[in-house]
């Protein structure tokens, strides 16, 4: 076997181990409302991030950031029968927000992200 021949089969190998890590529980966000870089309207919304796995929803974290930066912690609405949401509602006024969100999978792994979103005015 040549060198390259060995090389190629350990980064195979790395990645093939990197693969199965990751494809084992870890809450990745799959869908949300609002859309990541979505939109809607001015007033009372429902936030939803869906995720691939089970949440422990009493043990994860929503933080709003509004337009003037201020953050604001969400309350989160515990719902066993979505296991996969983590779910809550805030008052939006016009302008530009980002959720940071960290969410604990039922095996014990914190992922975090960012949603971002704009509120606009009411038609
Ligand atoms: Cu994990």
């Amino acid at each position: 076997m040549d060198y390259q021949h060995r090389f190629a089969i350990v980064v195979l190998t790395i990645v093939g181990t990197f693969v199965s890590i990751s494809a084992s529980a870890h809450a990745i966000l799959v869908d949300s409302t609002p859309k990541a870089n979505g939109s809607v309207s001015a007033g009372h919304a429902s936030l939803v991030l869906k995720y691939n796995s089970k949440i422990d929803q009493g043990r994860s974290r929503l933080v709003l950031v509004g337009p003037d930066h201020k953050e604001t912690p969400l309350p989160i609405t515990a719902s066993a029968d979505r296991p996969n949401e983590i779910d809550s509602a805030a008052d939006l006024s016009p302008g530009a927000y980002v959720i940071h969100w960290q969410a604990l999978a039922l095996d014990g792994h914190i992922t975090r992200g960012d949603l971002a979103f704009t509120v606009s005015a009411k038609p």
